[in-house]
């Protein structure tokens, strides 16, 4: 077609495509998930079901978009990590970024009544960020940064949700009794006053969750042709250095 006249607000738009040979990570979070949690009764400090409608969406993400190598979740949020050398919408940002953030929140509504009993009063809504990491170190550290924060806020709320529902302490009077605790004292807080260890409690809420590619044999067909790729959920530390030996793929030795 020949250019019309309005063709030329064309060259307005910005190129931004990624730099090559940088680790893509995407974070999307809820929007103000407090009171979305509110609004739906979730189970405090956590909602299985919720998780499982967070995980869902995450694997739905994974299975669109097959250059992400591992997904992390934890609370309302959840990480997606593109393999270094990823050509996917020419490594432009924006696309990237809003196909993520819009198929993960579609996603998240159409998974919803698999989990959920009550219906969703009102259409939740992610933001969504890019941060490029340069160095292998630094895109574990990043994950590290964030399993961190589900095992800080874990106990913290663990803890807080007992003294408040279960000692009848008032919001305040339980973020008074945990101020300036250690992690030690409120371990030692769980197991003296409610009888709970907390390494025993489920690992989904400890260490949020991870979701990798796997081949997985299902059945005998697979068994001939050595197993289906499928994305397999699992809640291990991934801050220490065994997780990384055992999926020695996520970082780039691909087959
Ligand atoms: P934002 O992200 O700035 O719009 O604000 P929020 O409220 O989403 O804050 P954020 O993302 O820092 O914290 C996540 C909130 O989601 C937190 O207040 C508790 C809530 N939440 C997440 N998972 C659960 C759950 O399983 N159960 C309950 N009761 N609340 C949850
Ligand atoms: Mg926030
Ligand atoms: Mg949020
Ligand atoms: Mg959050
Ligand atoms: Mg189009």
């Amino acid at each position: 077609m020949a250019c019309s006249r309005y063709e030329y607000v064309k060259s307005y738009e910005q190129d931004d495509k990624i730099l090559p040979n940088v680790w893509i990570v995407i974070r999307i979070d809820g929007k103000k998930f407090h009171k979305f949690a509110n609004a739906h009764k979730f189970e405090k400090p956590n909602d299985e079901n919720a998780l499982n409608v967070m995980n869902a969406a995450g694997i739905a993400v994974m299975e669109e978009f097959r250059d992400i190598v591992l997904g992390y979740g934890q609370s309302d949020e959840y990480s997606f990590v593109f393999r270094k050398d990823t050509s996917a919408f020419k490594r432009r940002a924006a696309k990237l970024l809003s196909y993520v953030t819009s198929m993960f929140t579609s996603s998240y509504v159409l998974s919803w009544s698999q989990w959920m009993q009550r219906p969703l009063s009102y259409a939740p809504c992610f933001d969504g960020r890019i941060v490029l990491y340069p160095s292998d170190e630094n895109l574990r550290d990043y994950l590290s940064w964030r399993q961190a924060d589900v095992h800080v806020n874990n106990l913290y709320n663990t803890a807080f949700w007992k003294l408040v529902l279960e000692s009848g302490l008032t919001n305040q009077q339980a973020e008074e009794r945990l101020r300036g605790t250690f992690s030690s004292d409120k371990n030692e807080l769980l197991f003296q006053e409610f009888g709970i260890n907390y390494n025993t409690l489920p690992a989904m809420y400890r260490k949020g969750t991870i979701l990798l590619r796997k081949r997985v044999v299902l059945d005998s067909q697979d068994e001939q042709e050595k197993g289906r790729q499928a994305i397999v959920p699992i809640h291990e530390d991934l801050i220490g250095n065994e997780f990384w030996k055992q999926h020695t793929e996520i970082l780039g030795k691909y087959v």
